[in-house]
């Protein structure tokens, strides 16, 4: 028998195991290893340069599989697809969060400004740690990241590569004969430091998180088919993060002109019908999920509006700082305040409301639980570059509220995690269809 079999909950493993990239659910004892002697490869799914993946009878004191060259292994692959698991999924609950939007609404630079931003306030501010839990799975985001906050040469113009399709973030399997393209996560370990108010707890807040950055063209109608199931993580996530870009919103577009000199609101913007886009994704999680068409989606949508240094005057020239919504407590751990959430969400929405009211339906029509969260993963305008495509200087990138929407989705899922300050407002005070409750204005302070 297996010493995974044996020992399952000896080692503290979970009893069910869910493949974060082909969403197969397996015990642990069903796992394959990857073998780690550089003759064994040849494998029937991934492919015949890839490491043979088998499932072993031999293991060493460690627990680690011996290949059937006598090496140890350390990595994991789902039974089905063959492709890794990172082994923090076989210990820790995972919780799925998802990306969307339409091509260039800038996911790939939010989920780099996110993660960098995040790196540093989970830990700081909510006594969290977090980190990869497996840095080859992350491999893709890590070189986004140093592209834009590492980079050796701050003043130089760099761009990061288009998501394509069946690309670097697309991993293809043969199955039946044919490849399928599965979207690749980028997965996260995080758990509360021993001074959290749930430290003691620290095992049974640990979750896993997996991420997904999809090429906006899988959104668009007819981008998935049976070869490229690249969006059914969508049905799986705990929280669902739309991007909504208003440059690409050409009423929007048209009110920014005179106040923006950025690019994206002339010839070198997209312009996708980002209502479509959220339609699209919805009608997929309706049928993946089961959920009848007149039912609204009870997990939290949120519409992570991008590029607010492209749109700002639109809310009044406001500045965007963490610490607007992020409050110290007594215990010495920061919260988030919700009220002050809600009243951004509010303003944001009204100015939405007013040119897209078509994408507010869709939102507002689609789930129950709509927040809109401003954001920008630059703090300003790309240029130009030689080559004609947009390019940015990582010694202008100042991020503004990236990490916001991921806190807010965090709490919601897991409030132990991140607490909220308690709210002030009253329910008959709560955001309204239109929008128009009253919003205090949002404070402007220095950093966080
Ligand atoms: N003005 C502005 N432009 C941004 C910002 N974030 C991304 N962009 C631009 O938006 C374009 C598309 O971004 P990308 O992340 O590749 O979009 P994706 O196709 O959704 O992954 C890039 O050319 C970026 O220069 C931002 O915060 N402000
Ligand atoms: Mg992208
Ligand atoms: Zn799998």
């Amino acid at each position: 028998m297996n010493l995974l079999n044996r020992s399952t909950a000896k080692l503290g493993l979970r009893a069910e195991v869910t493949c974060p990239h082909c969403w197969n659910k397996f015990a642990p004892h069903e796992i394959r290893w990857i073998s780690a002697h550089p003759d064994l490869t040849g494998d029937e799914k991934v492919g015949e340069d890839a490491q043979l993946r088998f499932l072993p009878s031999r293991f060493n004191f460690s627990g680690q599989a011996i290949d059937m060259k006598g090496v140890a292994c350390s990595d994991l692959a789902c039974p089905n697809c063959h492709l890794k698991v990172p082994r923090a999924l076989l210990e820790m609950k995972p919780l799925f969060f998802s990306i969307l939007g339409a091509p260039g609404s800038g996911k790939s630079y939010y989920i780099a400004s996110m993660v960098w931003a995040l790196r540093k306030m989970l830990s700081q501010y909510f006594l969290l740690s977090f980190g990869d839990a497996d840095p080859i799975s992350n491999q893709v985001l890590n070189d986004y990241e140093e592209k834009l906050f590492l980079n050796p040469n701050p003043d130089e113009l760099v761009a990061l590569p288009k998501t394509e399709k069946e690309g670097d973030l697309y991993q293809g399997v043969s199955i039946n004969e044919r490849t399928v393209w599965f979207a690749k996560p980028f997965v996260f370990s995080i758990q509360p430091d021993s001074d959290h108010p749930y430290g003691n707890k620290s095992k049974l807040l640990a979750h896993t998180i997996c991420l997904y950055d999809n090429a906006g063209e899988h959104f668009l109608p007819g981008g998935v088919s049976a070869n490229s199931p690249g969006t059914q993580h969508l049905s799986h996530s705990q929280a669902l993060f739309f991007l909504f870009d208003p440059t690409q919103h050409s009423q929007i577009r048209q009110r920014c002109t005179i106040e923006s000199s950025d690019p994206q609101m002339g010839e070198h913007g997209w312009s996708n019908r980002q209502d479509q886009v959220l339609f699209e994704a919805a009608s997929r999680i309706r049928t993946q999920a089961g959920l009848p068409q007149n039912e609204k989606y009870k997990r939290p949508l949120i519409v992570v509006v991008t590029k607010y240094d492209a749109w700002k005057f639109l809310l009044g020239d406001q500045e965007l700082n963490a610490t607007q919504v992020i409050r110290q407590s007594r215990q010495g751990i920061h919260m988030i305040d919700l009220d002050q959430i809600k009243n951004i969400s509010n303003q944001v929405r009204s100015v939405i409301f007013e040119d897209a009211p078509e994408f507010v339906n869709a939102a507002e029509s689609f789930s129950e639980d709509v927040t809109y969260i401003p954001v920008s993963s630059l703090g300003h305008a790309p240029e130009v570059s030689e080559t004609g495509g947009l390019a940015v200087r990582p010694s202008l990138i100042r991020p503004c509220w990236t990490e916001i929407p991921f806190l807010y989705a965090l709490h919601k899922v897991v409030p132990k995690l991140i607490p909220a300050a308690k709210s002030k407002s009253s329910p008959g005070k709560q955001q309204n269809k239109s929008g128009n409750t009253s919003k205090p204005q949002i404070q402007k302070e220095s950093g966080a």
